[in-house]
């Protein structure tokens, strides 16, 4: 199916994974709203896009955690951007990688605030415009294979991402009398800003991580939601579990020393 003249919702679209979605729709003709907090990165990118395939972008600053600024946000859409096609909810994060019962309060907060929270008020907003305009609508969840298998230090991470996995399957059941299709991708390591978010800033840190493995990138997924979004009207692809080939699950990673 092409998603030529489409419109794509794509929140978290100033780095890494999102960003690289924004350029693989671009690249196959959509329109896109942009969302993250940091605007100047949407702008460049905005303006990269536009020079390589003359993409029509509306850019929004937007912490998802904030319920009022996502209502608003949705509501305010001018109407030729009203109608929105696929909703990619990718903006999310981890923060710190410490026992449960060591952990910081604060940072379960932002994660279950942003990962869970944030992805349902864009769902909860931005679905009913695909079920009012009739459209052929997509919503595709970029979870984690840490909702599929909890790790040691992770369990508030894991948590949000288990809940992503549920929200998608529950959502499918609630629109399967609708044309619009749920799908939730779920990545092992992908090298972007995450484990630099995670860790606070630490490079070096954050740089172990991928340390002795090829891992993924953010245009690997990428790919997949582009796949999913580009089958047939009539094909839902319901998960994508994708690692790199040397991870094998959550917590075995084969790392050449
Ligand atoms: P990045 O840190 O590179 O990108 C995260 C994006 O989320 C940024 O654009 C950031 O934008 C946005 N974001 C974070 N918090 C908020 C917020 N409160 N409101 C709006 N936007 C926000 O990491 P990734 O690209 O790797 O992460 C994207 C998604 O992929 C996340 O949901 C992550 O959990 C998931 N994931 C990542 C994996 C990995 O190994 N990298 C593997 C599996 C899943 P800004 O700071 O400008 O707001
Ligand atoms: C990100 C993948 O395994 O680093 O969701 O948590 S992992």
């Amino acid at each position: 199916m092409s998603i030529k003249g489409k419109t794509v919702f794509i929140s978290g679209a100033s780095s890494g994974i999102g960003e690289a979605c924004a350029r693989a729709f671009a690249a196959n003709g959509a329109r896109l709203i942009l969302a993250a907090r940091n605007l100047e990165q949407l702008q460049r990118l905005a303006e990269e896009l536009q020079q390589r395939y003359t993409t029509e972008t509306l850019l929004r600053a937007l912490d998802v955690r904030d319920r009022a600024a996502v209502e608003r946000t949705v509501s305010d859409l001018p109407e030729a951007w009203r109608r929105i096609d696929i909703l990619i909810n990718n903006a999310g994060l981890a923060l710190g990688l410490e026992k449960l019962y060591q952990g910081a309060i604060e940072d379960w907060e932002t994660m279950i605030d942003t990962n869970v929270k944030g992805l349902l008020y864009l769902t909860r907003l931005i679905v009913p415009l695909m079920v009012e305009n009739h459209l052929d609508g997509h919503v595709i969840n970029i979870g984690s294979i840490a909702g599929v298998q909890a790790y040691p230090n992770g369990a508030v991470y894991c948590a949000t991402k288990a809940a992503v996995k549920f929200i998608s399957d529950g959502l499918r059941m609630d629109v399967a009398d609708q044309p619009i299709r749920v799908t939730n991708i779920q990545p092992g390591l992908v090298e972007t800003n995450f484990s630099v978010v995670r860790f606070k800033g630490d490079e070096e840190r954050a740089g172990g991580v991928y340390q002795g493995i090829k891992p993924l990138k953010g245009e690997d997924i990428a790919d997949i939601a582009l796949y999913c979004a580009m089958a047939p009207a009539h094909v839902q692809i319901c998960e994508v579990t994708v690692t790199a080939t040397h991870q094998a699950s959550a917590t075995v990673v084969h790392r050449e020393k």
